[in-house]
């Protein structure tokens, strides 16, 4: 790590309530927004990691919403797990650690919004997924915490990216991007803009049903990648969800659906050899029913119906946000390579495809289901 960012850690690490003295730290590289550094502390001889996280104030304009929101889900899903007496509830649920003020946040000289995490030892989290067995934690774990956040008392929680999966706003961002072509781009992207503005007819669907009272809002975690689950070391199962910064009033589907993105098929989000994007049953068999075991109590009939077919929508919706971050030239995703954006909208179109090719035989699996 340069000196400079090193140093500053330092300094950010002492904000904290944290007795121990910092030895070294470390860039995360997973995650394209925020900027993440697993450090190791020297608690009284014994080694301590926590999570040291900086804000992206570009994606999330108003960072003490986010970690409103944060405080009160993370402290809810806490009470609840001690009230059911579950086993090591501090390995999950997320614990915020306060500032030596006590707040959630520390704000650097540069305006940079920091918070901290205790690190959750002993798990480890996948870009994609190897067994059906995988999949079922990813349904079930995003499906407990669902379920555990559907009596959150209080305020309806903030809106950290407003319209953030309202596929009819992505889609209007899209043309938008094509209009201008501020980077050059749409010459070199022309197939993927035709598949993208082919899709029109549908991507009001979910919208539509909401607002016909078909489906409800609920609190929904709103980045529910496979990688965002931690699965523990000795047993493979889902101990917690990370990655909280998104948890608002949302549909179902939206996690459902990036759930079935990034658990079907066995590529990573950039695969480059596109005939090796599917979506593999036996993985959405078994993503269907963990998902469905654990929100047995609340997902209505009507929530059921679109399962399927929130998993070809998001798959979608994330697809032209990655197009769009393309031809805009990579303002928003963090890329490690040109044409990085658009190779990640390649793989969601090909994975779109294969959804829709299946999806009948998708939903009737998630019917049979009791
Ligand atoms: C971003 O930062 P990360 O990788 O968890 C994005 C998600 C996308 C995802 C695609 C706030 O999530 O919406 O689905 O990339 N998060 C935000 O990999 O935009
Ligand atoms: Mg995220």
């Amino acid at each position: 790590m340069p000196l400079y960012r090193e140093k500053h850690l330092q300094h950010i690490s002492q904000q904290f309530q944290i007795y121990g003295h910092i030895l070294h730290a470390e860039l995360c590289k997973i995650g394209h927004i925020n900027e993440t550094y697993t450090a190791t502390y020297d608690q009284g001889g014994v080694l301590v990691r926590y999570i040291h996280q900086k804000i992206n104030q570009h994606v999330f304009r108003q960072p003490d919403a986010v970690m409103e929101n944060v405080m009160r889900v993370t402290t809810h899903i806490r009470n609840r797990l001690l009230a059911n007496g579950a086993r090591q509830p501090t390995r999950r649920a997320l614990i915020v650690v306060p500032t030596r003020d006590g707040r959630s946040y520390y704000v650097d000289d540069a305006g940079d919004y920091w918070r901290t995490f205790v690190f959750v030892e002993r798990v480890q989290s996948f870009e994609a997924v190897q067994n059906p067995q995988q999949a079922y934690e990813a349904g079930r774990a995003f499906g407990e915490f669902q379920a555990l956040l559907a009596d959150l008392p209080g305020e309806r929680l903030h809106e950290t990216i407003p319209d953030f999966h309202n596929t009819q706003k992505r889609f209007k961002a899209l043309k938008e991007a094509i209009a201008a072509d501020h980077a050059n781009r749409l010459a070199g992207a022309r197939k993927e803009v035709e598949f993208a503005l082919a899709q029109e007819p549908w991507i009001g669907t979910l919208l539509d049903a909401h607002a016909r009272g078909e489906i409800p809002e609920r609190i929904t975690h709103n980045d529910t990648k496979f990688n965002n689950v931690m699965l523990d070391w000795e047993t493979g199962r889902a101990l917690c969800v990370v990655d909280l910064d998104t948890v608002m009033p949302g549909l179902i589907h939206y996690d459902f659906g990036d759930m079935v993105r990034t658990t079907t098929s066995p590529t990573m989000e950039d695969e480059k050899d596109l005939s090796k994007v599917q979506m593999q049953m036996p993985m959405f068999e078994a993503l269907a029913r963990g998902y469905v075991e654990a929100t047995r109590e609340f997902l209505t009939p009507a929530e059921r119906k679109y399962l399927a077919f929130a998993g070809k929508l998001i798959t979608y919706t994330i697809g032209i946000r990655f197009l769009t971050d393309h031809l805009n030239g990579d303002t928003y995703f963090r890329v490690h390579r040109p044409n990085h954006n658009l190779d990640r909208c390649r793989t969601q179109f090909k994975l779109v495809e294969s959804i829709a090719a299946q999806e009948a035989a998708m939903q009737a699996y998630v019917d049979s289901l009791v």
